[in-house]
């Protein structure tokens, strides 16, 4: 793990962090509100980071993940595992200053027409109106790479990425692909992610995980760091510590 160099000058601000104390902040994640309708979803005035992708990618593993927690959101390798729109704030000292939403997934086979319907307009809704939305994380399979579903949710995102929305493709389960394997789908995700950012993960084997979360964190602090006492403590000094081992993917 790299460390930045704090900058201690008064009235100055950090404008990078270390991946330790970008982890320090993911694990505040604590559960906010689940939803099954975008109209009982709260209004929120801190950006909002959300997870999609199809059912069984890895969305809520990542998210537990990313926090060290292990159960703060519903990971199953039954696919459509997760069926609300679930929330998590983030923030130190129960001062929230970004959520994370975990969707359901898209693309599972056993789901009735009317339902993936139903869903698609509730991702989609979702997806375009929702005012605090300022970032979209898209998980895929890398032996799958970006489906015809993905790039369908790509286009429809492409509005709001032209207005200034942040979109990361992660490809989990790296740990499935040799080292070869991998730069070869980073390469060609990265031709089609429309300028998104692509990163390689593991839940398994804690690839990748840093460097999500500290690209996280400067979406939703561009202002940087404050130079002060109070945020140069992370909350969890080693942060492999308390990560699920998930349970293997049956595909
Ligand atoms: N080997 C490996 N398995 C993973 C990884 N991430 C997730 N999995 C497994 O993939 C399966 C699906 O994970 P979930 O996190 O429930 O997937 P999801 O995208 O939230 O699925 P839905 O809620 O159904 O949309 C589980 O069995 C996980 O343990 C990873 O990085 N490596
Ligand atoms: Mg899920």
């Amino acid at each position: 793990m790299t460390h930045a160099s704090p900058d201690t000058a008064p009235g100055k601000t950090h404008s990078l962090i270390d991946s330790k104390l970008a982890m320090g902040w993911m694990h505040t994640a604590r559960f906010f509100t689940t939803a099954a309708q975008l109209n009982q979803l709260p209004k929120v005035d801190v950006p909002e980071i959300a997870f999609v992708g199809r059912s069984n990618a890895g969305k809520s593993t990542a998210i537990n993940t990313l926090t060290q927690q292990k159960q703060l959101a519903f990971a199953s390798k039954k696919p459509g595992r997760t069926q609300h729109i679930n929330l998590f704030a983030l923030g130190k000292q129960g001062v929230t200053d970004a959520v994370l939403a975990d969707l359901p997934g898209y693309g599972y086979a056993a789901v009735s027409r009317e339902d993936k319907a139903r869903w698609q307009r509730v991702m989609l809704n979702y997806l375009m109106s929702r005012e605090s939305l300022t970032a979209v994380v898209l998980l895929c399979d890398p032996r799958l790479g970006m489906t015809e579903l993905d790039e369908a949710l790509l286009d429809a995102l492409r509005p709001r990425v032209e207005q200034g929305l942040r979109f990361l493709v992660v490809l989990t389960k790296a740990d499935k692909l040799t080292r070869a394997e991998q730069a070869k789908i980073l390469s060609i995700t990265k031709l089609n992610a429309g300028g998104g950012e692509v990163r390689l993960f593991s839940a398994l084997k804690k690839q990748g995980v840093g460097d999500v979360a500290q690209l996280l964190w400067h979406w939703c602090h561009p202002e940087g760091l404050p130079v002060a006492g109070d945020t140069a403590a992370p909350a969890v000094t080693d942060v492999t510590d308390d990560v699920e081992k998930p349970e293997q993917n049956q595909s």
